[in-house]
């Protein structure tokens, strides 16, 4: 076998080995005897490292003009989209889910960085009166400083660049720490980065743990704003920590995403959102519909289709184009859903499908666990209730849209939520009372766009929104500007 292939941090625009010259292993979770690479197991020493050629670069990226560093993301959008396929493999080998789904997370990063191309030319303020006479006033985007992101393995190329992109066309600069289990993707992006042009500094990438780098970096007095995604648990550490020097801080964390199916749904279609809303990535989406809330007059009808269907899917090996569900990222992941199936049973819902591990020549190898469908369930139910993040579905029955609806925000989370039916006046209803972020009407509860503000209510965030122009909102600060050109002092509010 050939040695493993090492990757480096990326520090001021070099390629380096940690202060510690420590690796860790990076494997596939479809089978962990493939080694994947070598990755830098960092601390605090590379944070202290990657922060001073930030907070160097930022002097002059700062003023740098934003179309200019616009033109930089249009290279690398370009070069997205030039080695999407490559990326995509090496993303199905090291975190798992399918090829047409890491096409899809490569895709999203082309769409983000494209869009955030054209905001160089688009950072518009306002221009206003005065209450005073010969005065004028305007307000522009100003950058922040330096950011610390800090991303998921999910998502591994989407979610770095919803955070690289708008950081950067606001004119911060940057350094990332990617998820323990996905660095290879996290690299293969700061690499198009590089080769698009970006000046040395301006993105920095140090891999490692959550405490080794993710710790001393949010802490670290020269960052200014923190950007994580993850779990709501490690989400309120990190705004803890934030908290004690204002850093700004965005989070986007947990979900327990429900479908509402109603007696007048065409049922097919949603059978078809549920399996891809509730099996897509395993499971593993944020957005994951890991409840069903169905009328009790179509929920046999539902069921009967759901779980056939779902014990047709095929799970196994992601570069399988045949595959449809890829294994779980670890094995960490897969033993909470095992905990979390114990759970149900033990709680008295029906375990319809799945509930095992899978076993067999295919399976051995990987994280493997079958998709698992729980009926009769009460809303009250922990695997009602917490997020679960695997191929877990709960199904609820209930008697009226009301009902759906209380049923679908009795959670402390609010990411994502969508119902199925054919009545204008349900879905308009719907719409406006469901405590979501994101909301969807005849479609599942994941896939956003990047165009639209991403993010939730309640527990799953602190407010903010990812993606589209929302994004700037987060990465610039707004100055307003008053001139004066009367030749006196005058007195706002006195004066006037
Ligand atoms: C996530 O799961 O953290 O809407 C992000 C979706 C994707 C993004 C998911 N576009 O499901």
């Amino acid at each position: 076998m050939a040695p493993a292939k090492i990757y480096s941090n990326f520090i001021n625009g070099e390629w380096l080995s940690s202060a510690s010259g420590r690796t860790f292993e990076n494997v596939n979770p479809a089978n962990r005897n493939e080694l994947i690479g070598l990755f830098q197991k960092s601390d605090a020493q590379d944070v202290e490292n990657a922060v001073a050629a930030a907070k160097q670069a930022y002097k002059s990226w700062k003023n740098t003009p934003p179309p200019k560093r616009g033109e930089i993301l249009y290279r690398t959008a370009l070069l997205l989209q030039e080695n999407k396929e490559e990326f995509a493999e090496a993303m199905t080998r090291e975190m798992g889910k399918v090829l047409e789904e890491t096409r899809g997370d490569v895709q999203e990063a082309i769409d983000m960085t494209f869009y955030m191309a054209g905001e160089g030319r688009r950072q518009f303020g306002q221009t206003t009166t005065s209450e005073l006479p010969n005065k004028f006033c305007m307000t522009v985007r100003s950058p922040i400083g330096l950011c610390g992101l800090i991303t998921p393995w999910n998502f591994p190329i989407a979610i770095p660049s919803w955070k690289i992109m708008p950081a950067l066309i606001c004119g911060n600069t940057v350094v990332l720490k990617p998820a323990t289990d996905t660095p290879l993707s996290s690299y293969n992006l700061v690499k198009v980065l590089e080769e698009a042009g970006l000046p040395r500094g301006v993105v920095n990438m140090v891999t490692g743990t959550g405490g080794d780098v993710g710790t001393p970096l949010i802490l670290h007095n020269d960052v200014r704003a923190v950007s994580f995604t993850g779990s709501s648990e490690i989400g309120r550490k990190v705004s803890q920590a934030c908290a004690a020097s204002f850093k700004h801080c965005c989070l986007e964390m947990g979900g327990k995403n429900v479908i509402m199916v109603l007696e007048d749904a065409n049922l097919d279609l949603a059978v078809e959102g549920a399996l891809w809303g509730g099996f897509g990535t395993t499971g593993q989406r944020c957005t994951a519909t890991s409840r069903v809330v169905v009328h009790k007059s179509v929920y046999k009808d539902f069921m009967d289709r759901f779980v056939a269907r779902t014990r047709a899917l095929k799970v196994g090996d992601g570069l399988d184009a045949a595959v449809q569900v890829g294994p779980l990222i670890n094995e960490a992941q897969r033993q909470t859903v095992e905990t979390y199936v114990e759970v149900g049973k033990n709680e008295g819902a029906k375990l319809l499908c799945g509930g095992e591990r899978l076993t067999g020549k295919e399976y051995d190898n990987g994280w493997f666990y079958a998709p698992t469908i729980f009926g009769d369930c009460d809303p009250n139910m922990r695997i009602a209730q917490e997020e679960i993040f695997g191929p877990v579905v709960s199904v609820i029955p209930c008697d009226s849209l009301g009902q759906a609806m209380e049923i679908g925000n009795g959670v402390v989370y609010g990411l994502s939520s969508s119902i199925y039916t054919r009545n204008v006046n349900n879905a308009f209803t719907a719409m406006r009372e469901m405590e979501t972020g994101l909301f969807y009407v005849n479609a599942p509860t994941i896939g956003a766009e990047t165009h639209l503000p991403f993010g939730g209510t309640k527990q799953t965030g602190n407010g903010h929104r990812e993606a589209s122009v929302a994004a700037l909102d987060f990465y610039s600060e707004w100055k307003s500007i008053y001139v004066d050109y009367s030749d006196k002092l005058q007195r706002a509010q006195i004066d006037t």
